[in-house]
């Protein structure tokens, strides 16, 4: 145990990013309001808000604050929150539950959940924008946009899913099943440690540890989302448990079983941390959300 309060550093960081999506995103009375209220109802449904504390507590390992990060955190969390919208439609998962409330389309229909969605990926561009004048040289904005970019996108998240989609019903390999889980679910958390570190004014050297330690965090998270699919509740997870079994999703419990998914995510835990460790006292926070990621039961 490292005596690091992670409860207390979780609820602080939390508390500037909920503030700070509060004031980014407009008000349900801005025209048009319909889509206005979509894009608050899924944003401030709560969550764990995990990838903007990464991008925050990345930007502490090299020195910076959060006040030097947030409207990046904050774009971090829209695109997240873009996905699961997405994710959630009948022509993806078909979920009803999501942040323990109705799923977006559930309450709006499909075409203002899919305008939601694209609204948040395109307010997140706005929003990295504007972090150019919290910024010690704006011109890391550049390389912290084609990173953002490329982690949501073909050769990120959107290519995972797809990957995802497609080998749904089908035997497939392990290392299908790494690329997916890479792809889908640790592009955005490898990116939001990484660009968290870069905007701090991180150099080459802290980017890059950062992003080694964020691509095993990401692949540790995904595995244990896998377990709590099949060992947690609706209560717990407020969203539908059991869900990967029925669409007949591949899973690491599915491949390797419960006992060896853990090892698995337990062993990427211990990688992240053993990158981290270079980063000193300042790596506290993050060695204890790698400890967090493996133990959660949501
Ligand atoms: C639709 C482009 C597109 C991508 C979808 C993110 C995703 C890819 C699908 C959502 C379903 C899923 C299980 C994704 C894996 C990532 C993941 C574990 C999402 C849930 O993240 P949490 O647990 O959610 O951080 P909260 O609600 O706490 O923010």
């Amino acid at each position: 145990m490292s005596g690091f309060d992670l409860q207390a550093y979780l609820a602080e960081r939390r508390a500037l990013v909920d503030a700070a999506l509060e004031r980014a995103l407009p008000s349900e009375h801005t025209p048009p309001p319909t889509i206005h209220r979509a894009m608050r109802y899924s944003v401030m449904a709560g969550g764990k808000r995990l990838r903007p504390i990464l991008v925050i507590a990345g930007a502490e390992a090299v020195g910076g604050t959060a006040a030097m990060v947030l409207p990046t955190a904050c774009a971090l969390e829209m695109i997240h929150t873009y996905s699961l919208i997405h994710d959630d439609l009948p022509a993806m998962d078909d979920d009803d539950y999501r942040r323990g409330r109705l799923t977006s389309h559930k309450v709006f229909g499909d075409a203002v959940a899919i305008l939601a969605g694209d609204a948040l990926l395109t307010l997140a561009f706005r929003l990295v924008a504007d972090n150019a004048g919290l910024v010690r040289d704006p011109r890391v904005i550049r390389e912290a946009v084609a990173e953002i970019a490329d982690a949501a996108g073909t050769l990120g998240m959107v290519g995972g899913q797809v990957v995802d989609i497609e080998s749904e019903g089908k035997a497939i390999a392990a290392e299908t099943l790494e690329y997916i889980h890479r792809h889908k679910t640790a592009a955005l958390i490898r990116a939001s440690l990484r660009v968290g570190a870069l905007l701090a004014g991180g150099d080459a050297k802290a980017v890059a540890v950062a992003g080694e330690a964020g691509g095993e965090l990401g692949l540790a998270f995904q595995i244990v989302d896998d377990i709590l699919d099949v060992e947690g509740s609706l209560e717990e997870l407020g969203k539908t448990a059991g869900s990967d079994e029925r669409k007949q999703k591949a899973t690491y419990p599915a491949i390797h079983g419960l006992e060896a998914s853990r090892r698995q995510a337990t062993m990427h835990a211990e990688r992240a941390k053993e990158r981290l460790a270079g980063f000193g006292p300042r790596s506290a926070p993050l060695c204890a959300l790698a400890d967090y990621v493996v133990e959660r039961k949501n």
